[in-house]
């Protein structure tokens, strides 16, 4: 059974996941609105992901007799100066979300419970692919400074991301 100290923490992160599927469905929405449906599709694709993350969390704590809370999701925000400042957006909370993982982890570390710590290795990894994703297409979209036809390139493109591997959240429980 898992320490209550590291359940709670692992109740805020699954609070964060299900928060960054919540404000990546807000870019989804905004970048609808701006007519760029590649980036929009992408976007689709990441909330799915932060479902898998949320879901994978929830499955470890429940297999380890823990308990889930469910507390309530913030409201992201609704819309950005510009596509590429949601991006930027989208890059900063990737970083945000690395710094809780390694929080996690290193109260994991702490409370002596090498199962969670292994366990946490794979967000460790899966945080250094989520922020790359981020960063590359910030600095892609640095190089179209809204240029259309980069632009309309570039939405093409993202547009081409796969689904996530499994099919979606619920094969992540
Ligand atoms: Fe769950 O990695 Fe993004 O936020």
């Amino acid at each position: 059974m898992m320490k209550p100290e590291m359940q709670k923490a692992f109740n805020a992160q699954i609070n964060e996941e299900l928060f960054s599927s919540y404000l990546y469905a807000a870019m989804v929405n905004y970048f609808e609105q701006q007519n760029l449906k590649g980036m929009a599709a992408w976007m689709r694709v990441q909330v799915q992901e932060e479902l898998i993350h949320a879901t994978k969390l929830f499955g470890y704590v429940l297999e380890r007799d823990g308990a889930v809370e469910l507390k309530a999701i913030a409201a992201p925000k609704a819309a950005w100066k510009s596509p590429q400042e949601a991006w930027k957006a989208a890059l900063a909370h990737e970083q945000h979300i690395t710094a809780c993982i390694l929080d996690l982890h290193a109260k994991a570390v702490e409370l002596k419970d090498p199962a969670s710590t292994i366990f946490l290795e794979w967000f460790v990894t899966e945080q250094v692919e989520e922020e790359s994703n981020a960063r590359d297409i910030v600095a892609q979209m640095e190089m179209v400074k809204g240029a259309p036809g980069g632009l309309f390139m570039l939405d093409r493109e993202l547009g081409g991301r796969p689904a996530p591997a499994g099919g979606g959240a619920a094969s992540a429980t």
